[in-house]
């Protein structure tokens, strides 16, 4: 059994992997911060925890899930098994029900009705041209007003006022469908918040799944995660989050909120959206916020890498038998996928690549490699392109097909040409024989 049951387990964990970078500097909520978790990021170093941020008594935590090696960790897996383990606990067979509990950590702090202030929490401006402050990181907890199932989620909220936020939530959501049932009766629909929470839960809730997210939370560590009931909602929210928001969206009630850093990697417009109207704040003694850097990393490694690796790994399978891995590369912003391929044909790298393609509607460019290829390295995978691609007949196009209408090479309806690549090595045009390879050594065992 692993060690992670909450926030605070996971930072110790990624600390003695040296993946925790904790700058104690004085750190301006507005911009700065977001600029430095994406930096440390972008590097590969890890995530990032601010002692200090300005004007604010609570630390901020960012960038929990913001790569591979970090993912592994907060999934209590080797590298290798990544997909493997996303796929078991993807499985409806592996969940695991959530645990009732009387008593919850975030209970240690409420605050309710007049009380409640959101201007106390730190919720950081991320993107330059963003609205302002957006919650990015929390996790929504609503429930099914027809069957009573619990349900995760990301909604981005922007701050409307002390006890007033905007919630965005896109047609096909589930939250819609339930927001829009109690719309039907004329009836609010309740919605909790939390935020700082066990790295398990912040990857169920980037999962599109028929059940309760909070049952993968529960596959993910083996055990049922444990909740307890709101203060003044009906919901059951994990008893280790830090922070709690309790509330509610009234029926026909829309207001203006936006722009936001977007997954595709541009900004977003504004959108008419739900109201969230705050009931209750609580949480623990030294709570530690949490955040989500909007349109970077982690925002696709949660959304598009993790929960659809394994669905594009069934794909690729089942036309080959040869795939020695596979890859969804978070610069990529979802729409790119980078296969691995000990190749017995000549023709099946594209074979291969068109399975890829239509496992998923956002997968637009498929890169197909040898074994020698570190596809999460993305210099490996460049080298590949410049050294192994003739590029009148190594590629294919598909005009026409169908993408993500966000992507930024479709049309507004997603129409667009979707991209073969075979970038494997093709002896019998050229044999250069073997690749130069330095095998990497660890430097801690030299540097220290
Ligand atoms: C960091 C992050 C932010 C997101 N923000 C939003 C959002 O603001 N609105 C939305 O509708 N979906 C957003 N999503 C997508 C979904 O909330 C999420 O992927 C989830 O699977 C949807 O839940 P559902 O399948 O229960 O409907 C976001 C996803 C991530 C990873
Ligand atoms: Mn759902």
């Amino acid at each position: 059994m692993g060690q992670i049951h909450d926030l605070r387990s996971y930072l110790e964990v990624i600390k003695k992997a040296g993946q925790l970078n904790e700058i104690k500097k004085p750190v301006n909520l507005v911009h700065e911060l977001a600029n430095i978790t994406a930096t440390i990021a972008r590097q590969g170093r890890g995530a990032a925890l601010f002692a200090n941020p300005i004007g604010t008594q609570w630390p901020v935590f960012g960038g929990a899930v913001s790569s591979s090696a970090l993912a592994a960790l907060a999934l209590e897996c080797e590298l290798k098994d990544l997909t493997q383990k996303m796929e078991t606990v993807l499985d409806p067979a592996s969940a695991v029900p959530t645990q009732r509990v009387v008593e919850a950590a975030w209970k240690q702090n409420v605050t309710t009705g007049d009380d409640v202030d959101l201007n106390r929490l730190p919720i950081p401006t991320h993107g330059l041209h963003d609205g302002g402050p957006f919650i990015t990181g929390g996790i929504t907890l609503t429930k099914d007003p027809v069957s009573g199932r619990g349900n995760l989620s990301y909604n981005r909220m922007q701050v409307l006022g002390p006890h007033t936020l905007g919630f965005n939530v896109n047609e096909w959501r589930h939250v819609m469908q339930f927001y829009k049932v109690q719309e039907a009766k004329g009836e609010p629909l309740q919605v909790a918040v939390a935020i700082g929470v066990d790295p398990a839960i912040s990857i169920a809730a980037g999962a599109r799944y028929d059940d309760d997210e909070l049952l993968i939370a529960g596959a993910i560590r083996g055990k049922g995660i444990p909740v307890c009931k709101g203060v003044t909602v009906d919901i059951d929210i994990p008893a280790d989050a830090e922070i709690v928001i309790e509330g509610y969206l009234p029926p026909q009630e829309r207001r203006k909120e936006g722009p936001l850093a977007e997954f595709h990697g541009f900004y977003g417009e504004l959108w008419n959206s739900p109201v969230f109207h705050v009931t209750a704040i609580c949480y623990r003694n030294n709570p530690i916020f949490q955040t989500i850097v909007p349109g970077e990393f982690e925002h696709i490694y949660i959304g598009n890498v993790l929960p659809r690796e394994p669905l594009l790994m069934r794909f690729v399978s089942h036309v080959s038998k040869n795939i020695t891995g596979l890859h969804i590369p978070p610069y990529g912003n979802g729409f790119a996928a980078i296969v691995q391929l000990e190749k017995s044909n000549p023709g099946e790298p594209k074979n291969v690549a068109m399975a890829a393609f239509t496992a998923h509607v956002n997968i637009a460019k498929v890169i197909v490699v040898d074994p020698d290829v570190n596809i999460y390295d993305p210099a490996d995978v460049m080298w590949a392109l410049i050294n192994r691609v003739d590029w009148s007949q190594d590629i294919f196009m598909v005009p026409g097909s169908q993408g993500h209408e966000m992507d930024p090479t479709a049309d507004e309806r997603g129409v667009q040409t979707k991209l073969g690549i075979d970038a494997t090595n093709k002896p019998e045009r050229r044999d250069y024989g073997e690749r130069i390879r330095y095998p990497e050594v660890d430097l801690s065992d030299y540097l220290s």
